[in-house]
C-alpha cells in the first residue's frame, strides 16, 4: 500500500471513465439533487434498487454521516458507485473530522472493491454548504493521510473555482 497519485479534473462525475465515483449521498441513500440526482439519472434504477437493498439489510436508520458503501454503477462507465454522506458544514461546530472520514471510509470501500482508480466530486461543497478552500484542503489532507491500495484517485471538480481551490491544496501539501 502507498499513497494513490491525486489527478484534478474539471467534469462532470457521471463521465469518469474510474473503476468507481464516488456519490455526494444523503443517509436516505435514496437521492438528491446535485451530485446525487446526477448519479442516479445517468446511472438508471438498478443503483437505486441496490440502494433499497442495503437499507432493508443493514441502514434502515439511515447510513450515517462520515460513513461510505459501495453499489453497481448501472449504465454509468464507473464499475461501482461508493455513497458517501457528507456533514452538513457548521459554523459553530467542527465537522472537519467527519467530512476527512468520507474520504477514508470511501477508499477503505474501495480497496474492498479492488478499485485502482477513484473519482471523487467535492463532498459537502453544494447542498451542504461547506466552504470550498477549505473542503479542498481537507479532502486532499485525508487523501495524503490513508494507506490504500488504490492508485489514483481523481478529483472531478464542477467549476473553474473548485478547481482552482483544489489545485491550491494540493500545492500546499506537495
Ligand atoms: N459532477 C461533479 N461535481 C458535481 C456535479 C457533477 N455532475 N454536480 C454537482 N457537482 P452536492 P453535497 C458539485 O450538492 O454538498 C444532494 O441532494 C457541486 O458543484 O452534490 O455533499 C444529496 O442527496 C459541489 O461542488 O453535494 C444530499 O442531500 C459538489 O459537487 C446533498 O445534496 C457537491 O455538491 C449533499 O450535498
Amino acid at each position: 500500500m502507498t499513497a494513490p497519485t491525486i489527478t484534478l479534473v474539471r467534469g462532470d462525475i457521471t463521465e469518469q471513465d474510474a473503476d468507481a465515483v464516488v456519490n455526494a449521498a444523503n443517509s436516505s441513500l435514496l437521492g438528491g439533487g446535485g451530485v446525487d440526482g446526477a448519479i442516479h439519472r445517468r446511472g438508471g434504477p438498478e443503483i437505486l434498487a441496490d440502494c433499497r437493498r442495503l437499507r432493508a439489510s443493514h441502514y434502515g436508520k439511515g447510513l450515517p454521516t462520515g460513513r461510505a458503501v459501495a453499489t453497481t454503477a448501472g449504465r454509468l462507465p464507473a464499475r461501482n458507485v461508493i455513497h458517501t454522506v457528507g456533514p452538513v458544514h457548521s459554523a459553530s461546530e467542527d465537522r472537519s473530522g467527519l467530512l476527512a472520514s468520507c474520504y477514508r471510509e470511501s477508499l477503505r470501500v474501495a480497496d474492498e472493491l479492488g478499485a485502482a482508480t477513484v473519482a471523487f466530486p467535492a463532498v459537502s461543497t453544494g447542498v451542504y454548504g461547506w466552504p470550498m478552500a477549505d473542503a479542498a484542503r481537507i479532502a486532499v489532507a485525508a487523501v495524503r493521510g490513508t494507506e490504500t491500495s488504490v492508485r489514483e484517485v481523481r478529483f472531478v471538480l464542477f467549476d473553474e473555482a473548485a478547481y482552482i481551490a483544489f489545485q491550491a491544496a494540493l500545492a500546499e501539501y506537495a
